[in-house]
This record gives C-alpha cells, sequence and structure tokens, in this order.
C-alpha cells in the first residue's frame, strides 16, 4: 500500500453569514490495495474552526427562553480542566467565553448554551478517556461535528462539556473493489466526497451543509438530503461504525462487510440516535460508483397538482436515473433573490422543481432527459424550464435550492419544521399555516425533499416571539400526525422538537427508547435534554 500525503482542503464557508471563515481539513490519500487495513496518518491538521463575534451568538440563553430543568450533573472545576490539560495539547482545549461563543451557539443562532470547556480529540482511545472521565465525575458531555445541526442538538443547553470530532478528520482507508471508506468522524462531508472521487466514487449523501459538517455529524442524525431518493438512507449506507459509550467504553461494530446478519444489528442505534447513546468515532461508508453524466433540470409550474404530476412522470420516464426530485415554492425562491441575491434562470412562478439525472452514458442520459421534457412542456403540465450540463452552471442552479436556509436566516428568527407528508397533503399544510398566521409574520414558505415526501416548512419573524412560536406549535405537529406523516423527516428531534416526539411515536416505542438510553448511558451524561422528552 503507498500513502500519499495530501494538501489541505479549502473548506465551504458560509461567508454569507459570517459564522465560519476559511478552515481547512487535512486529509490523507491511500492508494488503495483493497481492504487496506493500516491507519493513515496526516500532516497536524490546523482545526481553524474559527468564528466571529455576531449578534446572533447573543442570543438569548437556551435555559432563559425554554422551561428546561439542569440536570443533577457536576459542574467543571479546576480538577477537570487539569485532567484534560494532563491528556490534550492546549491547542486541543477551548475555554473562554468568546472562544466558545461559535460552539455554544447554533448555525440559526436559535439556541445558545454556556458551556466553558471545549476539547478537540483525535483518537478514539482520547474520546473513551474523555468520557470515561466525565462518567465517573458526573460531567455532562454535548458531542459536536460540524455544528450545522438545525434542532439545537449540537449545541449544550447548560454547561455540558463539548467534544467535538474537528481534528478527528483522518481517512483510514478505501477498498477500491468493494467501494467502502472507513475514516473518522471528524471527515468534512465535503472533503470525504473529494477524497474518494480519486477512486471513481461518491459519498452517497449531499447535503447544503456539506461545506462544515462532519460525516459523524450526519451519521448522529441519519442526515437525509438531496440524493435520498436515488440512495437511500444512512441505515443502508453506513456498513460500521465505532462509537464511545457514555462509560468510556468503545463499541466496535466496524465491520465493512456488506452483509453481516450476526445477531443485532447494533450499528443502528448509533445512526440518527443524536449522540445521546455513544460518541461516533469512525465509520464505514458503502460508496457508489460517482456517476460520469449529471443533468439538471430548473422547472416552473403553475399548480401544485402540476408538481405532483411532473414528478409522478419523471419517475415513470427517467427511472433508474433520476438521483434528485426537489421542491421550491415562489417565496423560497423570493427569499433567495431578494437576500442573497441569486437569480433564477426562469421567471417567476408559483412552484419550481430541480430535477437531477445521474448516469454512465451522457447521451443516453440527455436523450431521456430531453423526451421528458418534450412531453412535459409540450402537455402543458411543465410551465417553462432549463436544463445545465455544465457543472458551473449546474452549480449556480443548486444554489438556489440549496442556499434557501441561509437566506431565510438574513430576515430575522426562522421556525423551522422538517415534516414528513403524504404527497396530496404537502403543500396544503404551507397554506393553512400562511393563513393561521396572517399578518405576524413576515415569511410562511414551503420547499424541500418532494421526491421522499419531505417538507421543509419554514416561517420568518423579525426576531423570536414566543407568542408566534405558541401558535405555530403545537398546531404545525398536529396537523403533521393528523395525516400520519412525521414531525422529524430529517433533520432529528434533538432539544427543540423532544417534547413533541409523541405526535410521532407511541408510548410504547418512546418507553423502550428511554430504557435503551438508561442501559446505554445509565447516568444520562451523552446529550442531555434531547431526543427523549422531559421526565
Ligand atoms: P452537528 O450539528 O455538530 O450535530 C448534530 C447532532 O449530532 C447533535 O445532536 C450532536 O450532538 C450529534 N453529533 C455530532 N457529531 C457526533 C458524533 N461524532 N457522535 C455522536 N453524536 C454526534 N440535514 C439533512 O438531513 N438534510 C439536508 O438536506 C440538510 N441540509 C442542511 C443545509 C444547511 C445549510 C444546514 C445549515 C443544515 C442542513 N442540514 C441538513 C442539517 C445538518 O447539516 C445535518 O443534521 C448534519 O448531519 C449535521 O452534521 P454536523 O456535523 O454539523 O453535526
Ligand atoms: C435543506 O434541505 C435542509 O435545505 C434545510 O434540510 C431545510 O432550512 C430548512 O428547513
Ligand atoms: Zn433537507
Amino acid at each position: 500500500m503507498q500513502v500519499i500525503m495530501l494538501g489541505v482542503r479549502g473548506r465551504r464557508v458560509f461567508s454569507a453569514l459570517g459564522r465560519w471563515e476559511n478552515g481547512v481539513t487535512a486529509m490523507a490519500v491511500v492508494t488503495a490495495a483493497p481492504s487496506s487495513p493500516c491507519h493513515i496518518s496526516t500532516s497536524p491538521p490546523p482545526c481553524h474552526f474559527h468564528t466571529s463575534a455576531r449578534q446572533s451568538y447573543k442570543c438569548e440563553l437556551t435555559s432563559k427562553r425554554y422551561a428546561v430543568q439542569r440536570g443533577g450533573f457536576s459542574q467543571v472545576c479546576e480538577a477537570d480542566v487539569k485532567f484534560f490539560n494532563d491528556l490534550l495539547e492546549p491547542h486541543r482545549i477551548v475555554v473562554g467565553e468568546a472562544e466558545l461563543a461559535g460552539h455554544n451557539t447554533d448555525w440559526l443562532g436559535t439556541v445558545r448554551g454556556a458551556s466553558s470547556v471545549l476539547l478537540k480529540p483525535k483518537t478514539t482511545q482520547e474520546v473513551s478517556t474523555i468520557l470515561a472521565y466525565c462518567s465517573e465525575h458526573n460531567l455532562a458531555v454535548c458531542p459536536q461535528g460540524g455544528n450545522t445541526g438545525l434542532v439545537g442538538g449540537s449545541v449544550p443547553v447548560f454547561d455540558e462539556v463539548i467534544v467535538c470530532t474537528s481534528l478527528m478528520n483522518q481517512v483510514e482507508s478505501v477498498d477500491t473493489w468493494s467501494g467502502v471508506v472507513t475514516c473518522q468522524a471528524g471527515c468534512v462531508l465535503e472533503a470525504l466526497d473529494q477524497h474518494v472521487a480519486q477512486f471513481g466514487l461518491m459519498i452517497p449523501l449531499d447535503l447544503g451543509a456539506k461545506g462544515s459538517c462532519h460525516i459523524g455529524g450526519n451519521v448522529s442524525t441519519n442526515a437525509g438530503g438531496l440524493r435520498l431518493l436515488r440512495y437511500g438512507n444512512l441505515h443502508g449506507s453506513i456498513l460500521g461504525v465505532e462509537a464511545v459509550l457514555a462509560s468510556g467504553e468503545v463499541m466496535d461494530c466496524i465491520s465493512a462487510m456488506k452483509k453481516d446478519n450476526t445477531g443485532y444489528d447494533l450499528k443502528h442505534l448509533f445512526i440518527g440516535s443524536e449522540g445521546t447513546l455513544g460518541l461516533v468515532t469512525k465509520v464505514a461508508i458503502s460508496c457508489p460508483p460517482r456517476p460520469a453524466a449529471v443533468n439538471l433540470a430548473f422547472l416552473g409550474l403553475v399548480t401544485f397538482e402540476d408538481v405532483l404530476n411532473t414528478y409522478k412522470a419523471a419517475k415513470s420516464q427517467l427511472g433508474e436515473i433520476l438521483s434528485s426530485c426537489e421542491f421550491i415554492d415562489r417565496s423560497s425562491l423570493e427569499c433567495v433573490e431578494t437576500n442573497l441575491k441569486l437569480k433564477a434562470p426562469i421567471d417567476e412562478y408559483p412552484f419550481y422543481m430541480l430535477l437531477e439525472t445521474s448516469g454512465s452514458n451522457t447521451s443516453h442520459d440527455e436523450e431521456k432527459l430531453n423526451n421528458f421534457l418534450e412531453s412535459t412542456l409540450g402537455s402543458g403540465l411543465v410551465a417553462n424550464g432549463t436544463v445545465a450540463t455544465e457543472p458551473s452552471r449546474m452549480l449556480s442552479i443548486w444554489a438556489l435550492r440549496e442556499r434557501i436556509a441561509e437566506a431565510l436566516i438574513h430576515e430575522g428568527y426562522t421556525y423551522k419544521y422538517d415534516i414528513s407528508l403524504p404527497l396530496p397533503e404537502f403543500y396544503k399544510v404551507v397554506e393553512d399555516m400562511r393563513q393561521h398566521l396572517g399578518p405576524s409574520i413576515i415569511r410562511c414558505c414551503g420547499y424541500g425533499h418532494i421526491g421522499d415526501g419531505n417538507l421543509h416548512l419554514n416561517i420568518t419573524s423579525k426576531e423570536f416571539e414566543k407568542e408566534i412560536l405558541n401558535r405555530i406549535e403545537p398546531t404545525v405537529y398536529e396537523w403533521t400526525s393528523r395525516v400520519n406523516g412525521s414531525i422529524s423527516a430529517e433533520h432529528g428531534v434533538g432539544f427543540k422538537k423532544r417534547n413533541y416526539i409523541h405526535y410521532s411515536k407511541t408510548a410504547g416505542a418512546i418507553k423502550l427508547m428511554q430504557q435503551m438510553k438508561k442501559l446505554m448511558d445509565p447516568k444520562g451524561i451523552l446529550n442531555p435534554y434531547k431526543v427523549l422528552p422531559d421526565e
């Protein structure tokens, strides 16, 4: 096996929000011998997770805004900091209010904790030592990846110790026979994808936060994203997980085999449990081949019924090459145009769709897409459309969809709902909530992964208003539950939705979850106040 040291890669930044300045991620490349089992070391990874003090960091403390009681955990004392100092070099321990501001506040600027210490382990052993110590000393812990989570799970609620995976960014191996990459949890999604691209592979997950989120965070939230329609969710693509339990015990479920039916498949407990059952340190991912031909269509439609019929037609006519089917309403697009000054390639329509095809044969895929567009435009189902094949044009079209979350923040406070709905009900909730809220808000819009029945309902107001929140919740959850939808399609439950989980899960299921939590984390130190309802 040959080991090649790579330079550092630029990391995509959310510069418009001023949250992340240029950061870099160090990666190592293995020119893969199949199933190479050895560890690859990188040059010292310069974790430049800079943050700049912003107004939103000064958002109200979560403990003040929400009715939540601190658990009976100890407070970090000098002896604890000394222990951490003996374990890690000084640059791997962050203390000080200003230095911690970006890690105490979520990306949306809606929840803020008051942790006094953040640790940056590099190895599983270090994570194990930290958690064993915290368990013994009754210190609560908040695991943090790229801090792009949207449900308040990634930041402390009170003074939990933050354990951040930003220095756990080594790729261990790429097996080019099976297409399996094994890496540490702190690899940034976009950098990991670029890394496997050298082997003709892709990470079967893509989302707007790819430049900052970590693969461990993705696994812990079971992130969905833009191509779930094609590649399925992470319960299918993640072949192995290594995680450290609250006690410090390392749970090695890192098998990279596609088939392994030996007993309970424990890795699934860590996928989507949002850091409440263990801290994910390593993952093995099954990577599909990178497609040779990609096309992107941006369509304008007049009615929501046209949207549904276009989706149906895309599924039947594009079949195996359809890799994404996204939906944007006029209000969402207008938000991106107004707040980020991005320009849509077609005129104004009430609804828009992005259809992406990915395949291995350019002319075959183009012919299929053109036939599809001819028929849907010809019949009047689609009112207008444009197709992009050049990467730069595709990127600017994707930006219209991927940057809506960012555009919304410009309006002040965003009330964010990520729900699964039966398709006939998909847009009705936006219309109903718009009517229900009337002029008290700035915007009520809907977009999302319509191919997966996942709507992102977003509401903005100039600043956080408890009254508006109380008018939205639990109405929106009741609405969702009435049509048998899910109150969290892909973002998770985190802090914000923990007391609403019963709208999507039975009392029996919640009780079993609580029993599992008790078994795996008897002292409840791992990400307390998240996922499970207050007792
Ligand atoms: P964090 O935000 O740091 O943490 C998320 C949760 O996972 C927290 O509960 C945290 O405690 C836990 N956690 C993090 N790392 C670990 C670990 N190693 N072990 C155990 N627990 C851990 N999500 C989607 O599903 N689909 C999308 O399309 C999508 N698009 C987004 C677009 C934008 C612009 C933004 C800002 C966010 C988007 N998200 C999306 C939400 C978010 O990016 C995902 O939830 C992502 O998977 C979080 O990864 P992270 O590394 O930032 O995790
Ligand atoms: C997306 O699909 C993300 O863009 C964010 O999941 C959704 O902003 C949102 O509500
Ligand atoms: Zn999404």
